[in-house]
């Protein structure tokens, strides 16, 4: 008979440098870590370094089987030396609550890589972990429910909405390494102002080329070989044709997005945390009135009809990127502004499908419409809910609907 023993013996590996690391880049080292006498809680000791002393944000992945892969969808850590602002210095502390996330479980091949990174730039770190995706005030379609738990790794997202201006910074060098996107492919307000006028295939390949421009490996393939990168034409890229480990830039699956717009908050109407309502002085959308008043509870807006600031100049009423405040991850325009694009394929019933929960959930392997998300400058509050869900054919491109990247 199998004796009663320790549910898990933590060991250690060394810190994750990144190939290719740079002199300014932060090292960790020393890492330590041991299971807490009597609990079900492991510290993590690490040491930060910084050459120019910059804080970072610190995340950590699990393995359990020796450090071949980082298999373990783990989520719950704390400490002084977990999530942002992350000063160097000597022996920070992160507590893994393994029971949380492996409870039960022995192995001597357990492994942890602590990842400190120092962007403070044009991208949010949103960590990994699990979130309840959908709709926890049942008040939306049917499609928005049930409300189901998703574990989905940490990623980059785009601060802001694709600007003009970004656009074509990537759209021009594209023109001239073989892809059929350029910086007429799509129309814009001002260059301030979010690209609309873009198809999902456009979105895709735009995203190769900003990879292909900055040395990082592209994410989408004309084929399950992954051997010919997606340069031109429109597309149906499967689920298997996408390398979704590459450190280059995609669209986010449904899952990220929704996770993303909830800036770290579960059970909240829209991204923001204070309330459960939205005004004009949150968000870019359009307030329906019936009987002389907001149509949806929830809209407090103090007028009918587009945002009073931005209906100006002929439609589309977009507004400069980032006008509003950003949400919990640094994330600004996640309810409103423009539609934004995301990978999966629509299906009405998904989220009663057992694939829903997967963990990093790429969504349904076949449809006709991809997945749109949180309502735009024309639309109404109850899009702007950050459980609503939209689609549209991968071939419109519509005066509402642009798109933001993330990548790992
Ligand atoms: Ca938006």
């Amino acid at each position: 008979m199998r004796k009663c023993r320790m549910w898990i013996a933590a060991l250690v590996m060394g810190a994750m440098i990144p190939a290719g690391t740079l002199a300014a880049d932060p090292v960790v080292s020393n890492v330590r870590a041991a299971q807490r006498s009597g609990t079900k809680l492991v510290d993590i000791w690490y040491d930060l370094s910084h050459a120019q002393s910059k804080t970072c944000t610190v995340t950590v992945a699990v393995s359990t089987n020796n450090g071949a892969t980082f298999d373990l969808p783990a989520g719950s850590f704390s400490g002084n030396g977990f999530g942002a602002g992350i000063a160097p210095g000597s022996n920070r502390q992160i507590v893994w609550n393994a029971g949380a996330d492996w409870n039960g479980q022995f192995s001597s091949q357990v492994r942890f890589r602590i990842t400190a990174d120092d962007v403070t730039g044009s991208m949010a770190l949103i960590p990994a972990g699990s979130f309840a995706m959908g709709d926890t005030f049942t008040e939306g379609s049917s499609f928005e429910r049930p409300v189901h738990t998703v574990y989905v790794s940490a990623f980059y997202m785009d601060r802001y909405e694709v600007s003009r201006t970004l656009w074509d910074s990537v759209a021009v060098w594209a023109a001239s390494n073989g892809y059929d996107i350029n910086t007429n492919s799509v129309s814009s307000k001002a260059t301030n102002h979010p690209v609309w006028n873009v198809t999902w295939y456009e979105a895709v390949k735009w995203c190769n080329a900003r990879s292909e421009k900055e040395g990082r490996t592209p994410c989408y393939y004309t084929s399950a070989a992954k051997t010919t990168i997606y340069k031109t034409g429109n597309v149906n890229v499967a689920n298997d044709w996408v390398h979704w480990n590459a450190n280059g830039y995609r669209l986010p699956t449904e899952a990220e997005w929704e996770k993303a717009a909830r800036g770290g908050l579960s059970g909240k109407r829209f991204p923001w945390s204070n309330v459960d309502t939205i005004t004009h002085s949150q968000a870019n959308y359009y307030s329906y009135w019936s009987g002389g008043q907001p149509y949806y509870s929830y809209d407090v807006s103090p007028t009918s009809g587009y945002h009073p600031s931005y209906n100006t100049g002929g439609i589309p009423y977009t507004s400069p990127v980032g006008s509003f405040a950003p949400n919990g991850y640094g994330l600004y325009d996640m309810a409103g502004n423009v539609w934004e694009w995301c990978w999966d394929w629509w299906a009405s019933g998904w989220y009663s499908n057992v694939g829903a929960t997967q963990a990093d959930t790429p969504g349904p392997t076949s449809g006709s419409s991809r997945l749109l998300r949180g309502g735009g400058w024309a639309g109404y509050a109850y899009y702007c809910r950050s459980a609503n869900r939209y689609s549209d054919s991968p071939d419109a491109g519509p005066n509402s609907v642009g798109f933001r990247c993330v990548r790992r």
